[in-house]
């Protein structure tokens, strides 16, 4: 059925006369049905993605994209009055991830379709999926952010599996999301939600409610403030009940194939993201025993079945569940986790690599590295970082199982969906090819030196700043000068992220501007970062960033040459807006702690310039694009490595030996600031940079501004400024992620 024919039977009417809201109806019906339609690859071997974070966003478009049928359906709807982009407007962004690790899974299942592999994501179905940011007297509140319509995306299944923790017993039942590939086959990304969900149980206004009460809670929220024993102890059975889900259906997919499970990793392989599904390797060797296999053999299968991604070197974000959690939510599979356990003591000598420490707490990671056949990092230095010091003891006992993965964006939702006009002069000037094979972006490099080419390529730029100018005025009320640079940072907020590093420029420059000092064109920082709930000196950071965003707006010394704005919200959609619209964007990581980032790439791709540090991916895209195209600061990964080594880093004599940097530190707590802000708020953040700054602010600060500097007076020349733009955008088909998807395949997934 056509979308004509469908409106009819829906609605009784013709396009003209309908709604925005029965278009989009109308139109993801109509997507779901070619979707469907679709034949997915039988293979041998299948790949299950498992991952707690699938960040999707907005599927319309991009799967009327990847359906090869945007053009024909925007021309329709033109013609019948009714416009597109406005129709986008009324889907509600499924937000099932935090941040990088989420977003990278739902690329990555792009990818998977797009080059016709087969496999499948498995994960959870989150009603309120991440909180929504609202902010209120300058501070963050986090309120609920429903998605799921009575239509959506979703398809229900019959499939629902029995899951028992200790104690009771919940259903699980399987929905299905189709994934589009571009130009090719589908896959699915199977979602498992509890059947006794109660969406009522929130409470009031914000995102409290009853941590116990798991029959109805366990799927409502992802990652729940998990400060308190309840809140970590559900994350166990939000991981448990979305595993055994998982495992379940692997292997009813292999017997319905034909398969024995004696053989099940020549049919399958499973790939953890991050330590989140680790309990897939002690339930697959549980349920492989529950069907008359052996212990030793059903280990054995199992770790030539997974392999796991690291993520993160950061000690506090690595999973260690304490044994008492575990024996409470799943007292099953203790009995196996300490045979693995056993395993690793009797062979190995060293107390580090094993699985349960003295302190009794399960390391995750330790499980999916003994026990799994391929660990991965996902940048280059990552991956140095991991081998040569965080798992170097691992490292040491099994070299062959490491191997790095560098992350990848699609250039489908980052380029041709986000935006479309540099799309079509890309195109204009060679060909279609870049969109199937990325690298081919290479051959923009010919024109360098072509001055009609770089003045488009300007004109593109200017063209997306006024598309955001136009949003933001639309959606939040926020005013911005197309004519100013637009210097970008948005990512979750963390202190290794250094969200404060970027603050504290920009007092630096206000205290500039307020002694005559004018920047040739207007600076435009904008910042976008939700923060956990209970982090609070992030949240600390949130309340300085608009404390200093009123206060310069107010300001009328200051404010016709800088503004700060900070957007609320920080999602998907915003930021398939704001990256096409940057100048400048901010990857200013502590070195070594930022494991890849792939916001730096979907900027790139987008013609902005990094300033950064040599952290993440950074280093791989400093070396591509060479450095007079991109602005690197800061001190080395191994330099910092050997800072915490000793605990030399002292940040007060940072603080004390330059005025700048301590003039910078003591606005914070100024008066003029006090007034405006929260002097609790404003008080313990002052103190956390003078007497902790974990993450080294002050040891960068001044390189920081120096080279900051420097990228605001270069951009002064808009055809060297062109240049660069055309340099970054030619050397982005390294970090597409079908490039990363088919290295996985062919080292390690071999489909
Ligand atoms: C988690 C937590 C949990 C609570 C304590 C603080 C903390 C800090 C960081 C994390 C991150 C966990 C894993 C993660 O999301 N890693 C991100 O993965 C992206 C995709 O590989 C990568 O681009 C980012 O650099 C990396 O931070």
């Amino acid at each position: 059925m056509n979308l004509a024919e469908i409106v009819t039977a829906r609605y009784g009417k013709s396009i003209r006369d309908c709604t925005n809201q029965e278009l989009y109806y109308a139109l993801l019906e109509m997507t779901k049905r070619m979707a469907g339609e679709k034949v997915s690859n039988q293979g041998k071997r299948k790949l299950y993605y498992i991952s707690a974070e699938f960040l999707i966003g907005k599927l319309l478009s991009n799967n009327l994209i990847n359906l090869g049928i945007y053009d024909d359906v925007e021309k329709l709807l033109s013609e019948n009055g009714k416009q597109l982009s406005e129709i986008e407007t009324i889907e509600p962004e499924p937000s099932l991830g935090n941040g990088g690790l989420g977003r990278l899974a739902a690329c990555f299942l792009d990818s998977i379709a797009t080059l016709g592999l087969n496999g499948d994501g498995i994960g959870l179905n989150y009603h309120y999926g991440l909180f929504k940011q609202v902010f209120r007297d300058n501070l963050q509140q986090e309120t609920p952010n429903p998605w799921m319509e009575k239509e959506s995306w979703l398809t229900k299944t019959d499939t629902v599996y029995p899951i028992s923790f200790g104690g009771f017993t919940l259903n699980s039942r399987m929905y299905d999301i189709d994934v589009t590939g571009y130009g090719n086959r589908t896959t699915k990304l199977h979602l498992f939600d509890v059947e006794t969900i109660d969406e009522s149980i929130v409470e009031g206004e914000g995102i409290d409610f009853d941590k116990e009460d798991l029959a109805k809670n366990l799927t409502l929220f992802l990652y729940p403030d998990d400060s308190d024993e309840k809140g970590q102890i559900l994350r166990i059975y939000q991981q448990y009940f979305m595993v055994s889900s998982g495992a379940r259906l692997i292997l009813d997919e292999v017997l319905q194939r034909g398969h024995s499970l004696h053989e099940l990793y020549r049919y399958a392989t499973i790939q953890i993201n991050d330590t989140h599904p680790t309990m897939v390797i002690p339930e697959l060797i549980r349920l492989l025993m529950e069907r008359g296999i052996l212990m030793d053999e059903a280990i054995d299968i199992v770790s030539k079945t997974c392999a796991y991604t690291n993520h993160t070197i950061l000690a506090e974000a690595l999973e260690k569940w304490p044994v008492r959690y575990l024996k409470k939510a799943v007292p099953q599979l203790m009995p196996i986790i300490y045979e693995l356990n056993n395993r690793v003591m009797k062979r190995y000598r060293d107390e580090s690599v094993y699985i349960i420490d003295d302190e009794n707490r399960v390391h995750m990671a330790h499980i999916d590295i003994h026990y799994g056949y391929s660990v991965n990092g996902v940048a280059y230095l990552h991956t140095e970082i991991l081998k040569n010091s965080e798992l170097h003891n691992f490292y040491r006992i099994y070299p062959e199982k490491f191997n790095n993965k560098t992350n990848g964006i699609t250039f489908r939702r980052w380029l041709l969906h986000c935006n479309p006009r540099l799309a079509s002069l890309i195109e204009e000037l060679i060909g279609p090819g870049f969109k199937k094979d990325a690298m081919e972006l290479e051959k923009l490099a010919a024109y360098a030196d072509n001055d009609m080419v770089l003045n488009r390529l300007l004109g593109v730029k200017i063209a997306c700043k006024e598309e955001l100018k136009d949003y933001l005025e639309r959606t939040q009320g926020i005013a911005l000068n197309g004519d100013s640079i637009f210097d970008i940072q948005i990512k979750r907020l963390h202190e290794y992220k250094r969200q404060q590093m970027n603050a504290l420029y920009v007092i630096h420059k206000y205290f500039e501007i307020k002694s005559g000092v004018k920047p040739s064109t207007p600076i435009t920082v904008i910042f976008g970062a939700k923060a956990a709930p209970a982090y609070v000196i992030a949240k600390d950071i949130i309340h300085l960033i608009l404390c200093l965003q009123q206060l310069i707006d107010q300001d009328p010394d200051v404010s016709p040459y800088l503004k700060v704005v900070m957007v609320e919200n920080y999602n998907v959609t915003l930021a398939e807006k704001l990256i096409p619209a940057a100048d400048i964007h901010e990857q200013i990581s502590l070195a070594s702690k930022e494991a890849s980032g792939t916001s730096n790439m979907k900027f790139m791709l987008n013609g902005a310039v990094a300033l950064g540090t040599m952290d993440g991916a950074n280093v791989e895209i400093a070396d591509l694009v060479g450095q007079d195209n991109i602005y690197i600061f800061g001190e080395s990964s191994d330099d910092v490595i050997q800072h915490y080594e000793k605990a030399d880093y002292v940040s007060k004599d940072f603080y004390e030996n330059d005025p700048q940097i301590r003039r910078a530190v003591d606005f914070i707590v100024s008066d003029t600031l006090l007034t405006l802000g929260q002097e609790e708020c404003l008080r313990r953040l002052y103190k956390e940079l003078l007497s902790k700054d974990w993450f080294m602010t002050l040891l960068d600060l001044k390189s920081y501004i120096e080279e900051k500097e420097k990228a605001l007076k270069e951009y002064e020349n808009r055809r060297e400024w062109a240049k660069k733009m055309l340099a970054n955008i030619s050397k982005a088909g390294f970090f597409s992620s079908d490039r990363t998807i088919a290295q996985y395949n062919s080292e390690v997934w071999k489909l």
